[in-house]
């Protein structure tokens, strides 16, 4: 069944923002509120992060990858020849398989974190959305930049305050090498319509940006040490900057969804766009994994079955999502 479930009716009476949670304080919790994000330092240890980048650098080697993984090249170095190692992957996504990335997202100051901002500490989470995101050194192109959008675009479940990212820097993360942008306060504002930007360079494949976006918007550089944590809504206007420097700027990342709070809904006219777009990926994996044009086209699978597939517990028992 669907439900029309628009943003904050459910969150009233779930979370009580002026009292301390299980990790956060009330006044992190009160500053997410009102904010649509919070950083919160030191969150992961090295060697947790050492986990996930020696599991990148064998991804990239393409061991032991599984079928539900999706390993992307940066648009320009995919048109070009052979590039070994960290250099020719700019994301890893839908690591819900892997069971060292996966381990990211049950991290517990993660998931405590998480469950003081959409639940309480008998909520079951799910990780609904992985992605381990290497950004190339630009090539000039300026292809390296993040448009700046709302993640919610991509999700056919709501309520979107009962969905959290963690995105965590496995490395320093500044301007220089293109870190997280934000603009505060924007998730109280509606998911407004995207549409890939008109760059000279290019832009990489479902890189939507907000069609209207204004940047005279008051937005602020996330500057990150490696094992911080940035903690924001699905609705918060985002992106990133380009990376000047030589070297990759890695982080890790996972959305997260109340599983007994949120459900599928028929999803906004602003999200067609990307939902088709992510419908026709999804045909051609099938065509790659051996089906015939036909075959892939006679699937009777929707957007919500994509996000239905990606889903996997964090803890306690799935139901809903
Ligand atoms: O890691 C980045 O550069 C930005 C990632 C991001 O905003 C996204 O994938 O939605």
């Amino acid at each position: 069944m669907r439900i029309s479930l628009m943003s904050t009716t459910l969150a009233q009476g779930v979370i009580d923002w002026s009292r301390d949670g299980h990790v956060l304080t009330a006044e992190q919790k009160k500053f997410y509120e009102r904010e649509g994000y919070i950083v919160i330092r030191n969150v992961v240890p090295q060697y947790e992060l050492d986990r996930y980048q020696k599991r990148f650098m064998e991804i990239c080697k393409m061991k032991g990858v599984a079928q539900s993984m999706t390993v992307m090249r940066d648009m320009t170095i995919a048109r070009s020849e052979y590039v070994p190692g960290e250099k020719a992957i700019m994301k890893v996504q839908d690591f819900g398989d892997d069971p060292i990335l996966f381990d990211y997202c049950k991290y517990p100051a993660i998931v405590d974190t998480v469950k003081d901002l959409i639940g309480t500490p008998n909520s079951n989470l799910l990780a609904m959305h992985t992605m381990l995101i290497n950004k190339p050194p630009d090539s000039g192109s300026l292809t390296s930049r993040h448009p700046m959008h709302q993640d919610l675009q991509y999700f056919p479940f709501r309520p979107a305050d009962f969905i959290c990212c963690s995105w965590t820097a496995m490395e320093k993360i500044t301007r220089a090498n293109g870190c997280l942008v934000v603009v505060p306060r924007t998730h109280k504002g509606p998911l407004l319509p995207h549409e890939y930007p008109k760059w000279e360079g290019g832009v990489n494949p479902m890189y939507h940006g907000i069609q209207s976006y204004d940047p005279k918007m008051p937005r602020l550089h996330v500057e990150m040490e490696a094992g911080d944590t940035v903690f924001f809504h699905p609705l918060l206007i985002h992106g990133s900057g380009t990376n000047r420097t030589n070297g990759f700027r890695k982080a890790i990342s996972c959305h997260y969804a109340n599983d007994d709070l949120c459900r599928y809904v028929d999803i906004d006219k602003n999200q067609e766009f990307t939902a088709n777009e992510i419908l026709d990926v999804a045909r051609k994996r099938m065509k790659k994994y051996g089906m015939s044009e036909e075959e892939a086209k006679a699937v009777q699978i929707d957007f919500a079955d994509i996000w239905r597939l990606r889903a996997r517990a964090v803890n306690g028992v799935r139901q809903h999502l």
